[in-house]
């Protein structure tokens, strides 16, 4: 099939022509279709039968440019390639929080997938304040079932080899080595600066030498380190919830890197939240302290969550196949210690990715609604102050933090919860 760019008009045609979507579908004449994206990158399409709504896909296609700069910006579609893969691995390792995908295309680059339509896009309801009772737990699974068996814990070294060469995915690598881990600590064309930032503030990030070296050494880990299959890009905007269920979607970044690129992802954005619900709780007329502690708890209990999930699946794995390595009679101390030591690598990685995520986000091209959607200027600066304060301590100290609980005491200690 050769590739055609979709629009809301072409896609009913589209789909009488792709015979497995076809039966979710008992009347293809009379289909209502939205773009919906709202990402960087790609379009997204809804799709509803009229008489029939509880019929619907949704439909992801890759152009051949990243959207949120246009057509000046080429970008391959092959990143749907690696979408593609990468939902597969999910979708066998951690099926609950993966949308069911009916049907692929890398003709076409794309993917028609289950319509998560009872859920919604977690940063947005992160900004109107929802709890997510269930998240640490969801997210923190999703974590440890995908990224261990991608490990050469779990992998003999053939078989994890050639995996790392079919998740050879170097454009959307080059997007977060310039977008989180360059461009943001320079003053580089691709910044956004709103008009309250100061030059003191843009030398904050831009001429500490110290923090440079240390986000110089966060990238050297990002583009060197294999260590699993990675989502690549796990910020709350890449989740959609509701209190029952959490699914993990867009992972278009997929390679194999530092484990802790995806665990930080997830809670420097749990940080970022922290931070902008200072000011948006009370916008929401409510005290801050109640949601404030709600995302520390999150931030806690995912991470506690995933390293004991993480060691669970490698004390089975080793259960199921054990390996001589350990066969004598001090063997399982020495495994255990090496499950601690290599837990605690990945806590350095987390931390430190964590603050690069979160650093990227206030000068970078690439905003997060949470902040650089709060009205007033001088509010929004506050906040981002505080964010950078609180990241340029975690990626410069990051191999001195022994528990989750001191981080979200730094947390707090920068910006008390109420
Ligand atoms: C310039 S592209 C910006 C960002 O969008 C994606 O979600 C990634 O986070 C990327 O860095
Ligand atoms: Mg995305």
């Amino acid at each position: 099939m050769e590739y055609r760019q979709l629009s809301p008009e072409t896609v009913p045609g589209f789909l009488k022509d792709s015979p497995s979507v076809q039966q979710i579908f008992s009347n293809l004449d009379d289909l209502e279709v939205e773009e919906v994206g709202d990402g960087n990158l790609n379009f997204v399409y809804k799709v509803r039968q009229r008489k029939n709504p509880e019929q619907t896909v949704v439909i992801k296609q890759a152009v051949p440019f990243l959207r949120i700069v246009g057509e000046s910006w080429p970008l391959s579609r092959t990143r749907m390639n690696f979408e593609i893969q990468a939902l597969e691995h999910h979708t066998k390792y951690c099926p609950h929080h993966v949308p069911k995908i009916y049907y692929s295309s890398t003709d076409m680059s794309l993917v028609v997938m289950q319509n998560l339509n009872r859920h919604a896009v977690l940063r947005g309801e992160m900004i109107q304040g929802k709890v997510f009772p269930e998240l640490a737990e969801h997210i923190s699974s999703f974590l440890a079932n995908t990224l261990f068996p991608t490990t050469d814990w779990c992998m003999t070294g053939g078989e994890k080899k050639a995996m790392v060469g079919r998740f050879i995915n170097p454009e959307l690598c080059k997007i977060t080595e310039d977008f989180v881990l360059t461009n943001p600590y320079e003053d580089h064309e691709t910044n956004v600066y709103h008009d309250e930032v100061t030059q003191a503030d843009k030398d904050y990030l831009q001429q500490d030498s110290q923090l440079k070296v240390a986000v110089a050494e966060m990238k050297f880990t990002f583009m060197n380190h294999s260590e699993a299959l990675l989502h690549g890009d796990l910020h709350i905007g890449s989740i959609m919830a509701n209190e029952e269920e959490t699914y993990v979607i867009d992972p278009e970044f997929a390679f194999f890197g530092p484990i802790g690129f995806d665990v930080g992802a997830f809670i420097g954005n749990l940080f970022l939240a922290y931070y902008a619900h200072e000011v948006r709780q009370k916008m929401l007329g409510r005290e801050p302290f109640e949601y404030r502690n709600w995302i520390l708890r999150t931030a806690k209990e995912t991470w506690n969550q995933f390293q004991a999930k993480f060691e669970a699946n490698w004390v089975a794995h080793e259960q199921d196949a054990p390996s001589s390595y350990w066969n004598y009679p001090e063997g399982q101390i020495g495994f255990a210690l090496q499950r601690q030591r290599f837990l605690h690598h990945i806590f350095e990685d987390t931390i430190g990715f964590a603050a690069c995520k979160m650093m990227r986000r206030i000068y970078g091209l690439a905003k997060v609604a949470d902040i650089a959607e709060i009205p007033d200027l001088k509010a929004r600066l506050g906040v981002e102050r505080n964010v950078m304060r609180m990241a340029k301590v975690m990626v410069q100290q990051r191999g001195s933090f022994r528990s989750i609980e001191e981080l979200t005491a730094l947390a707090q200690e920068i910006s008390p919860l109420r």
